[in-house]
């Protein structure tokens, strides 16, 4: 467990790798929000250096870190209340994930699932850095002593990873210096599914935009999607268990339940028994209602990059006020001259 002498501070990040979604929405950038206005200190961070482990164009990668600096903004996040970075303006990330790289094991990569997952039949042209990419993670978390780290259920097993490089280091050399950090993997939309398919996770890279809702949908396309979305031809049960076999219905409550704050017995209890003739356009009507705003603040923002550049100059100044001691220390620990 992460405890004392930990003092409790929250840290996720989220790729600008373009498409950013309802699922990154509800499974991370809304609950990020929830940890800001809890009485805790939070890090918020565009992941760049992870994004083009795959190929990013130049021009697009620049537009999404910005893109998604609005995003974050336009969900929540106050960049004076929160500390809102992008990776590679912070070097110490990249300088602790080399020293992880020594510290993590070949066969513990190999294992993690979006590796297999990614670089799939073909990892031989994958890039080291696709399979290194789970050190990195640690780094970023640990290069702040992150106690919690707020993410989705597909990054359970980066986090999982995370502990083990944390314990590694900390018996290799006899110290007790970097937590164990705690995922916190909580709401009714830990894993929202594609539109088109209940079995496959929504996603950035999925090739049908009908299968995820962007956060820079306007309100007509948001409507449409949900309207079209894939359903069964039975009418919704009473209650949640009767969902166990449903997995393109249970999404759709389950993105219900989570857009409107409300628990799925609470949803089940008012919309069980209707269609989805009924159940759509009031699933709509919410989803435009929380997200047209944010989708038109984003555009707002985005009208000014300037600013956002800004804002996220002065988030790396604060960020290495703590990330610069914190490795300083881990070179002292190593061995390393200074
Ligand atoms: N479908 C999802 N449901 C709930 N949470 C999700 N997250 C991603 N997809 C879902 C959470 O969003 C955060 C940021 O994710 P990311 O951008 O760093 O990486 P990702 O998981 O690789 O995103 P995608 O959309 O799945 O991208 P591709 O298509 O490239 O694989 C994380 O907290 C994640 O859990």
């Amino acid at each position: 467990m992460a405890e004392a002498p930990f003092t409790p501070r929250v840290f996720s990040g989220i790729q600008p790798s373009g498409n950013l979604h309802l699922g990154n929405y509800l499974g991370a950038l809304k609950r990020f929000v929830d940890w800001q206005d809890r009485d805790v200190e939070t890090i918020f961070c565009m992941v760049d250096m992870h994004a083009i482990t795959v190929w990013q164009d130049p021009a697009a990668l620049a537009h999404s870190t910005r893109e998604l600096a609005a995003g974050f903004i336009a969900a929540g996040i106050d960049p004076e209340k929160s500390t809102l970075i992008n990776q590679s303006q912070v070097p110490e990330h990249a300088q602790l994930a080399w020293i992880f790289n020594c510290v993590a094991r070949m066969g513990w990569m190999g294992r993690m699932t979006q590796w297999k997952d990614k670089a799939g039949k073909n990892a031989e042209a994958a890039s080291l850095g696709l399979f290194a990419y789970p050190a990195l993670m640690a780094a970023d978390i640990l290069i702040y002593h992150a106690t919690h780290v707020p993410v989705g259920e597909d990054q359970k097993q980066h986090i999982e990873l995370t502990r083990d490089i944390a314990a590694k280091f900390n018996h290799d050399y006899g110290v007790e210096f970097f937590p164990l950090t705690e995922p916190v993997i909580e709401g009714a939309a830990t894993r929202v599914m594609s539109l088109r398919d209940g079995t496959k996770k929504m996603s950035k890279s999925d090739p049908s935009d009908a299968s995820r809702i962007n956060m820079t949908d306007d309100a007509d396309t948001i409507a449409r999607k949900i309207r079209r979305a894939k359903t069964d031809p039975e009418p919704l049960p009473e209650t949640y268990e009767g969902l166990k076999d449903r997995p393109d219905a249970r999404n759709l409550v389950n993105i219900y339940a989570a857009l409107s704050d409300r628990d799925v017995a609470d949803v089940m209890a008012e919309c069980g028994g209707q269609q989805f003739g009924q159940f759509k356009p009031a699933l709509a009507d919410l989803a435009v209602e929380k997200l047209a705003p944010i989708s038109a603040e984003m555009a707002r923002l985005m009208r000014d990059p300037g600013e956002i550049d800004r804002i996220l100059a002065r988030g790396a100044e604060r960020a290495r006020a703590i990330s610069a001691p914190i490795l300083d220390e881990t070179y002292r620990i190593i061995g390393m001259v200074r």
